[in-house]
């Protein structure tokens, strides 16, 4: 081996890859950026004896493919900077999304250094990994570090003053025969293209694409066209699946969970089989859906019904008629109070949503998500925080940054706004409780799949307008399921549901006030008439809605209101009609079964609120921001439409 030697240092992020570096290279730092990107690029030389290394820092990643400024950095490195070898760092708590892309880089052909990192994070949680067997499969020295704290790091020198005596990993994953048969090919033909095992599936399933080269594109075409159809399945799919084969029986042989661990391993997997099962994952997931739903009515409508009762004995508590009763009574009581009813069903709604969580059954959900999401272009870690959207929109978007890529940033934030957040849900149980009194679980469970469906298709068609195919496969660790922890869940519920108190007394409150004032005025009006300003403003736009079934100028305003919170639809019929009763006694006369329906199909489809299109204009910028209001207020106008009409033509109203 040359007196200079470089050694690449690649690994997830948060495996401890920075501190091991910096171990490694002390104080010798020269940080530049990547050529061409504004990514910091660092590389630190020690010499030792006659040597001098050559630390290369790559970026933190979970795979290996273009699509990611840093994946596409970390690959071009290693196809074409030539190690001499590649140190992968992993945490050795989350050993299996660890050791997927020391997979990846091991198919390159690269000389590696497995590095096991944060293993004291593993012991305290139990996990043992067996180095010797590790070593023993692949022919090479799997080393145990603790970089934080500089432990293991003269074991990882030995290694690399010997590094002309470490040899190339001696077991590999074997896919299906047509594959191995097209990589043969593409070696054979190509071999500056397809110069590993790694580059010519990369170049067969076309996670890398080789630009001017028709030659080559056009025996790609021809070997994944014939593969697919011999195999019947998607090719990235089917090398992603021997990947993940792999990377399980390697776990499966070398790590070892304590006891109590593996038997919770043991029950885990059983329930899995069900659990995430290619045909069971899906219905199972609805129903766990339509199961929540039934218990958001069942055990909340009688606390809700106590607390509207309370309110109602408030409300006959206030003396006079003057201008000071109305606004407590309508604007307070009626308009605040008609949001607060529902106070117990968002509780619930909060506590089952944090007991699947806990339970690790929502990481189950994405996981069984990711086949249908990868079939429709988006990514299966998108579906988190999408269902992270079921509580509140704001920060179901913010966690679009966990994405790795832009695209998949882009779209996530583009469908969240059709996820039902907790915010809609007054308005579902509202709806739902007067039209549809025998089957109001499952109404609002099919408004909560027909928000999920919206959200795909949108990012669906956002995907064919804007960006290319390509998606990157999930990687996830799945946690073992545990009894969820009541306490936990409670606190959670809690938390979240003394945000919309809270939201209900300040912004919702200040909205219902205005609501009422412009009820109000001008003076002497009779209160929240067709005379009143609010009344003039709904009639005005109402006969826009008369398509959709549901013109009258009160529910105009309730949507018009509802751009500040959708809550603030309830709050506002509260305030015109005075009184959960006499709500419900309105409401039932100007809406039919079927207006209410288009009513709530457009609830839950156009902008959730304006807090909503802010965060997105943050997160992903103003044109993304102004594109979502208009698709979101086209689509949930023409929904509406369609249901009404739909409909009638069907003699439904
Ligand atoms: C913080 N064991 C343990 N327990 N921790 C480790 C180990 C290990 O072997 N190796 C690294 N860490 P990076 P990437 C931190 O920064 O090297 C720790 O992304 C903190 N910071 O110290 O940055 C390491 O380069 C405050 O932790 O990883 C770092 O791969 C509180 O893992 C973190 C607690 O390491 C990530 C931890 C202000």
């Amino acid at each position: 081996m040359s007196r200079n030697v470089t050694i690449a240092v690649a690994g997830n992020p948060n495996s401890g890859k920075t501190s091991l570096f910096n171990k490694l290279t002390g104080s010798n730092l020269k940080v530049g950026n990547w050529p061409g990107v504004t990514v910091e690029k660092k590389e630190g030389t020690v010499t030792r004896g006659e040597r001098t290394f050559t630390f290369v820092d790559l970026p933190g990643t979970y795979g290996l493919s273009a699509r990611s400024i840093d994946e596409r950095i970390a690959m071009d490195f290693l196809t074409s900077g030539s190690p001499d070898a590649v140190i992968v760092v992993m945490d050795s708590a989350n050993f299996n999304r660890n050791f997927y892309l020391f997979t990846l880089i091991m198919e390159m052909g690269l000389k590696v250094i497995p590095v096991l990192n944060m293993s004291d994070m593993a012991t305290k949680r139990g996990i043992t990994l067996h180095t010797d067997r590790l070593s023993a499969i692949f022919g090479i020295p799997f080393l145990k570090t603790i970089a934080s704290k500089g432990k293991g790091m003269s074991g990882l020198w030995r290694v690399l003053d010997n590094i002309e005596n470490v040899g190339l990993p001696t077991h590999r994953p074997v896919y299906q025969a047509p594959i191995e048969t097209a990589v043969a090919r593409l070696m054979e033909a190509f071999p500056n293209e397809a110069k590993s095992r790694f580059h010519a599936l990369a170049i067969l399933d076309q996670s890398l694409v080789i630009p001017g080269n028709e030659e080559l594109q056009g025996m790609v075409a021809e070997l994944g066209a014939e593969i697919e159809e011999q195999l019947d399945g998607e090719l990235d799919e089917l090398i992603a699946e021997k990947r993940y084969a792999f990377v399980y029986s390697i776990a499966k042989e070398c790590v070892q969970r304590k006891l109590s661990t593996e038997q919770k391993a043991a029950v885990t997997d059983r329930i899995d089989r069900f659990v995430t099962n290619r045909y069971l994952g899906g219905p199972l997931f609805l129903l766990a859906m339509w199961v929540m739903f039934f218990l958001v009515f069942k055990v909340g409508n009688p606390f809700a019904d106590l607390i509207d009762a309370g309110f109602g004995a408030l409300s006959a508590m206030i003396p006079g008629h003057g201008l000071v009763t109305s606004f407590i009574q309508n604007g307070l009581i009626s308009g605040v109070g008609a949001i607060l009813v529902f106070v117990p069903n968002i509780f619930i709604l909060f506590f089952l949503i944090a007991v699947m969580e806990d339970s690790g059954y929502l990481s189950r959900a994405a996981f069984v998500a990711d086949r249908v999401m990868h079939a429709l272009g988006l990514h299966g870690k998108s579906f988190i925080p999408m269902l992270l959207g079921f509580g509140c929109n704001i920060p179901a978007i913010m966690a679009v940054r966990t994405l790795e890529n832009r695209k998949d940033r882009v779209l996530t934030a583009m469908a969240i706004p059709y996820m039902s957040c907790s915010a809609r849900l007054p308005v579902y149980l509202l709806f739902a409780g007067i039209f549809f009194p025998r089957s109001e679980a499952t109404v609002v469970f099919g408004l909560y799949l027909l928000g999920i469906i919206i959200a795909v298709i949108v990012a669906r068609v956002l995907r064919r307008a804007f960006f290319t195919k390509a998606v990157s496969p999930l990687v996830m660790e799945l946690p073992a399921y545990h009894v969820p922890s009541l306490k936990m869940a409670t606190r959670s519920a809690t938390l979240r549901t003394g945000f919309f108190i809270r939201k209900a007394g300040t912004f919702i409150l200040g909205a219902v006030i205005a609501v009422w004032l412009l009820a109000s005025l001008p003076a002497g009006v009779p209160y929240a008439s067709a005379q009143s300003l609010i009344g003039h403003i709904g009639s005005f736009v109402a006969p826009v809605f008369h398509p959709a079934g549901f013109g009258s100028w009160q529910a105009t305003v309730a949507l018009i209101f509802g751009f500040l919170a959708k809550e603030v639809v309830v709050g506002t019929f509260g305030a015109l009609y005075g009184g959960q009763a006499a709500m419900t006694h309105a409401l039932a006369h100007s809406f039919t079964t079927l207006s209410a329906a288009s009513f709530l199909v457009m609830t839950l489809v156009y902008i959730p609120c304006v807090a909503t299109i802010a965060i997105i204009r943050r997160e992903i910028g103003s044109r993304w921001a102004a594109l979502s209001v208009a698709i979101s207020l086209s689509t949930g106008y023409l929904l509406a439409v369609v249901v009404f009409q739909v409909g009638h033509l069907l003699g439904l109203g």
